[in-house]
This record gives C-alpha cells, sequence and structure tokens, in this order.
C-alpha cells in the first residue's frame, strides 16, 4: 500500500514531509485537506490528528503527525533507500541537536517573519514592522551561530546533507523572496549552505507540485 500524506502543498510543514519522500525517491498519494472548508478541524481529520493540523501521515497500519516526526520514520524505516538524510557512521546526536536547534531557534523566529512578510500581504492583513524588527534580530543571533557551524562543517549535522538541513528547506525557501533575504547574504557560509540545499533536485520537485497549485 501506498503511503499517505494529508495535506495541501502550500504549507510548509507537508513541504518538510514531501521533500523526505523525494529524497527517498519513494512512492506516495498526497491526499488533499481542504483547509479553506476547515476540513482539518473536521472529525474525520481530527482522527489522523488531533490537533487539526497539515500534515498527517499514513504508511500501512502507522499513522503519524508532526512533520519533523514524520521525517524521521521516513529516514529509519527507508534507511537503504535514496539519500541517507542521517550522515551514516556520524553520530545520530549531533544531526538531533541540529534538528531541534531548527525546531526551537530557527523556525520561532523564521515563521513569524514569514507570517508577517508573506503569508499576512495574502490576506490582505497588514505587517505589523515591530514584530518584524524582534524576530530579524532573533533570527540573526541564529544566523550568527550557524555561521561559526558551517565553519567546522558543510552542513548542519555534519559533513553530509541530513534531516537537520532538510528540516530548513520550507520556512528558508519563502523567506529568501522577502526582504529577510538579506540577513542570509550578510554571512557567505549560510548563504552557501542555503544555495547548495535549496538547489537539491528533491526539492525542485516540492517546489514544481507547489507551483502547479
Ligand atoms: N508542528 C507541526 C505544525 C503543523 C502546522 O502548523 N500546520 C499548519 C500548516 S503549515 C496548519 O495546519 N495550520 C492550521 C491550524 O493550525 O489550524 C508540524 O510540524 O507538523
Amino acid at each position: 500500500m501506498v503511503m499517505k500524506v494529508y495535506g495541501a502543498v502550500l504549507s510548509t510543514a507537508v513541504q518538510r514531509v514531501l521533500a523526505a519522500l523525494y529524497e527517498k525517491d519513494l512512492e506516495f498519494e498526497l491526499v488533499p485537506v481542504d483547509m479553506r472548508a476547515g476540513e482539518h478541524k473536521q472529525e474525520h481529520f481530527l482522527a489522523l490528528n488531533p490537533f487539526g493540523q497539515v500534515p498527517a501521515f499514513e504508511d500501512g497500519d502507522l499513522q503519524l503527525f508532526e512533520s519533523r516526526a514524520i521525517t524521521q520514520y521516513i529516514a529509519f524505516a527507508y534507511k537503504d533507500k535514496g539519500t541517507p538524510l542521517l550522515c551514516e557512521g556520524k553520530p545520530m546526536a549531533t544531526v538531533s541537536v541540529w534538528m531541534e536547534v531548527e525546531a526551537h531557534q530557527f523556525d520561532t523566529a523564521a515563521s513569524k517573519l514569514q507570517w508577517e512578510l508573506m503569508f499576512k500581504s495574502i490576506f490582505g492583513m497588514a505587517t505589523d514592522a515591530a514584530v518584524v524588527e524582534e524576530n530579524e534580530a532573533k533570527l540573526s543571533k541564529v544566523l550568527d551561530v550557524y555561521e561559526a557551524r558551517l565553519s567546522q562543517s558543510k552542513y548542519m549535522g555534519g559533513d553530509c546533507f541530513t534531516l537537520a538541513d532538510l528540516h530548513h528547506l520550507p520556512v528558508l525557501t519563502n523567506l529568501m523572496g522577502t526582504t529577510v533575504k538579506k540577513l542570509f547574504d550578510a554571512r557567505p557560509k549560510v548563504s552557501a549552505w542555503a544555495a547548495d540545499i535549496m538547489a537539491r533536485p528533491a526539492w525542485a520537485k516540492v517546489l514544481a507540485m507547489k507551483n502547479q497549485q
């Protein structure tokens, strides 16, 4: 039975899972969830994710939610397929550290900036300059740490591309289309890393799906 991802391709959390599936060259079905109609808050979807958020995921009788947990399942369960995503032979603990950093340091500031500078205008809402300023300052500090990290190793988790890099792709790519790009451009190692991971063929496939919407 083919794996199922429930959600909408415009969701950054859904894109994270799709990127992992394409890196692994796995077959899957994207089951559309009509978020505009509030389908993600209806009983049949809440049975898949009680928090009413996309994505939800099924592989046979296994049901999961939380995009970063889903990508880790994919990386471990399909270890021998496609890109390793875990840096074979390197301590998994180091990859875990940088996955946590993405979720708790990078994403907290980056997602707020994405909302203010991208999604609010789509919904006809005004950008709050104070929120942008506060979160640009927070993101700058995180990117200073990244600049130092990427001076020691090519990728966040070590010398090879892993989930610690992949998890950044959706929000990072959106921010590159906003004024926040200047924060990445100002840091040579971060800027080279961002260009490298955004150029991955698996990520191009996710963007192609998004552009078909
Ligand atoms: N931590 C969750 C976040 C999921 C999430 O925030 N999904 C958004 C779309 S990107 C959503 O469903 N929002 C609708 C809502 O919260 O009601 C994950 O990574 O899967």
